[in-house]
């Protein structure tokens, strides 16, 4: 005789709910939580307004498709909930404790990395998901996971399970913890049940954000204009505009300005226990690397950021603009050797930023021979280096 088959579990029972997350808690997630599967319709507004205000700029991602994105029912079909988790990418200090020990001292010519980006932490948090998936496979329901796809808006999910409040700087702030959290979800045909209501607002009558952002990219309460965000910039492909190139500093990947602003970041962020992430570069890069590696390097070192078209060139584009910020003048021999390399290099848009670096660093001299570059960004940059 067959054994017989255990029966379903009653995933509608507040007693399944907490096992699944308990279990979630159990594979290092650092908060847990449920909303149900409706559609995110203020998340839905939201993409379709920034949209027609140009404030998405040309990004893609959820903006693409706002009724996918914002229908968990495409993503899944039949979904009844969602499990969304929160994982911490905090250090215990706020400079760059996650690198200590890993890299030593910064090189001469150093670029900084935003946190969430020096080290994998969606893998980690993934596969965790993962594995909460298939107990709810083995249940015999449907389970998919999402972590910064396109099909969900993770920020939305969150703040309706109960995760944390929006933050005026548009980041999700887990209370107790501050922002320094990535995060993901997984669609579910298992009715389990939603665990909290959404979060109260902490931010109160702070506006540390709004005056900290270093291109003014905070226009409204919890509304980014990415066409001056320096998240988006180091990211989205062409010429890097010119009249943001001095704010980007030395940021060659992501920005956390508004983080390390914010005062409950700040504060609570310390008492989440410190994490290192698997793989990545750490929290200083070097410039002269950057522009002297080739692309298989580039892209085993920095391939799991988000390169348009899997293409290091951007990174090249970012090294050229925080060349131009940061060299010392006047420029020594290796810095001078890069930047011949670039003025005479057969892409276009390298040889336009090498005109704008050799232009902040005093050495307009060196552009002279291209006068008659055939390219017409080149030539832009040419008539603001006075040649
Ligand atoms: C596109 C995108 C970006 C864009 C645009 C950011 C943005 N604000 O939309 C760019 C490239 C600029 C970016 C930057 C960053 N990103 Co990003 N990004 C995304 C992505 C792919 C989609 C976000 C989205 O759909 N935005 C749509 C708009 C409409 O959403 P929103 O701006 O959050 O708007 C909401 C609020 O305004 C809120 N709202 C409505 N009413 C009210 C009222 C009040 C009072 C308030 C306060 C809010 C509020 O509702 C709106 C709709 O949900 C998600 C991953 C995903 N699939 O969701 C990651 C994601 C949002 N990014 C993330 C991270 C870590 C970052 C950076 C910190 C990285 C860095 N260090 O450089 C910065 C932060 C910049 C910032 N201040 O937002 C995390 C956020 C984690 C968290 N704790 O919040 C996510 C969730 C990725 C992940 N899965 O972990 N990102
Ligand atoms: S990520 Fe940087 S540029 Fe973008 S809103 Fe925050 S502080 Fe401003
Ligand atoms: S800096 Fe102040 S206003 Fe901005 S998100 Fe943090 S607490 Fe809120």
């Amino acid at each position: 005789m067959r054994p017989a088959t255990p029966p379903p579990p009653d995933a509608s029972s507040a007693h399944y709910t907490e096992a699944i997350l308990e279990y979630a808690r159990s594979l290092g997630l650092d908060r847990v939580g449920v909303t149900h599967a409706g559609i995110l319709e203020r998340a839905r507004v939201a993409l379709v307004d920034r949209r027609e205000r140009g404030l998405s700029d040309t990004m893609g991602f959820t903006f693409r498709d706002p009724i996918r994105s914002t229908d968990p029912d495409r993503a899944v079909t039949g979904a009844q909930s969602i499990v969304v988790a929160a994982l911490s990418y905090s250090s215990d200090d706020t400079n760059d404790a996650n690198d200590r020990g890993d890299i030593g001292e910064p090189p001469p010519l150093s670029a900084r990395v935003a946190r969430y980006a020096r080290h994998d932490f969606y893998t980690p948090l993934r596969q965790s998901l993962q594995q909460v998936a298939l107990r709810l496979r083995r249940d015999g329901f449907r389970a998919v996971v999402f972590a910064d796809e396109n099909d969900l808006v993770d920020r939305e999910v969150a703040w309706r399970a109960g995760l944390g409040w929006w933050g005026k700087n548009a980041n999700l702030l887990v209370p107790g913890a501050g922002s320094w959290f990535v995060l993901g979800s997984l669609v579910t045909t298992a009715p389990l049940r939603a665990t909290a209501q959404p979060a109260p607002d902490g931010c109160g009558s702070c506006r540390r954000c709004f005056d900290d952002c270093p291109t003014g990219a905070i226009v409204d309460t919890g509304v980014i204009d990415a066409r001056r965000c320096l998240a988006w910039l180091v990211q989205k492909p062409g010429i890097f505009p010119r009249e943001f190139r001095s704010a980007l500093g030395d940021r060659l990947y992501g920005c956390d300005d508004c983080q390390e602003s914010c005062p409950p970041t700040v504060r609570l962020g310390r008492r989440v226990p410190a994490r290192t992430g698997s793989g990545g570069p750490g929290a200083h890069v070097d410039v002269m690397e950057v522009l002297t590696a080739d692309d298989a390097h580039l892209l085993d070192r920095f391939g799991r950021w988000y390169l348009a078209e899997r293409d290091p060139r951007w990174l090249r584009r970012n090294a050229l603009v925080i060349l131009g910020n940061i060299a010392p003048t006047p420029v020594d021999e290796p810095v001078l050797g890069v930047l011949r390399h670039y003025l005479s290099h057969r892409d276009p848009m390298l040889r336009a930023h090498a005109v704008w670096a050799a232009g902040q660093l005093g050495r307009a001299d060196l552009v002279s021979g291209l006068v008659d570059d055939p390219d017409p960004d080149v030539r832009a940059e040419l008539a603001e280096v006075g040649s």
